[in-house]
């Protein structure tokens, strides 16, 4: 099996300091976690930005500065959200593209979000894959509902995306697929082979989904974005906790986790 590549997704949109009080906002606070989380063994920073009100934002000025604070001191993978939060406009959240960071997220979908949409009409996530294409940044799929694997191979038929993929199935959003793990095989079963995946499980479902993923031979995304706690009721002390517990657990298995530079190579960056 290949080495584990650990994703933290270290601030995502919508937590808040009331939900965890240790949720990084600032361009040196997230790039700071981000160090650390690497140190852990995180290979992949999926980077979201906030404003000086800590309210999420795609400013490219934000995520220029915080992804400079990161290569300062490490050579771990960014991962820029094409995502963003559900209320913004597609021109909003394409800014980061711009900075050609190695990888982005492409959700290829609608899907209800809690209370909220989701808005990816197809039309939008082809102008967002032909951006990523031409600034030779990397998807990553970002999967809600199993239709959106379909979406994204229309992309491929298409000859806008090429194959292999890379996807990560987000599970356990209020409106999305639910964090079980018969959910999670019926997703590996339904991506073409070569695929390489990872899974980030919402809330309770992160350790389980993730840890069966280590046994699978997928990969793992874990953070505050997904989840701020680190055992029922008890918070987490950081971003680093949870990527520190998944590669413990992946070592004790006996799965080695990838460094960078390992990632790169499983995901095809070094070509
Ligand atoms: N904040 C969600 C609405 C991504 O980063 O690409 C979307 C999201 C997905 O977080
Ligand atoms: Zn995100």
């Amino acid at each position: 099996m290949e080495p584990l590549i650990i994703t933290v997704a270290p601030v995502g949109a919508e937590a808040t300091r009331q939900d965890n009080p240790n949720l990084p906002l600032t361009p040196g606070e997230i790039a700071n976690e981000a160090i650390r989380c690497a140190e852990k063994g995180a290979s992949i920073i999926h980077l979201h930005v906030r404003d000086e009100d800590g309210k999420a934002t795609q400013a490219r000025d934000i995520f220029q500065e915080t992804i400079a604070l990161i290569k300062e001191n490490s050579d771990v993978i960014i991962q820029t959200s094409t995502g963003g939060a559900s209320w913004m406009t597609a021109d909003e959240r394409l800014q980061p593209i711009e900075l050609k960071p190695e990888m982005a997220t492409l959700t290829t979908g609608t899907v209800n979000f809690g209370e909220e949409i989701f808005s990816n009409p197809m039309p939008m996530v082809e102008l967002f894959a032909k951006a990523m294409v031409a600034q030779g940044v990397k998807p990553e799929i970002e999967v809600f509902e199993v239709g959106m694997i379909y979406n994204a191979l229309r992309l491929v038929q298409k000859k806008i995306l090429q194959l292999p993929l890379h996807f990560d199935f987000v599970m356990g959003v209020p409106g999305g697929i639910p964090g079980e793990a018969r959910h999670l095989l019926y997703l590996i079963e339904s991506i073409p082979a070569g695929s390489t995946w990872t899974v980030a499980g919402i809330g309770r479902s992160e350790l389980p989904l993730g840890t069966m993923a280590i046994v699978m031979g997928g990969h793992v995304r874990v953070g505050f974005e997904d989840n701020v706690y680190y055992t029922k009721g008890v918070l987490s002390d950081g971003n680093f906790q949870l990527v520190e517990r998944i590669a413990r657990i992946a070592k004790e298995i006996g799965r080695p986790v990838a460094t960078p530079e390992q990632a790169r190579r499983i995901l095809g960056l070094d070509q």
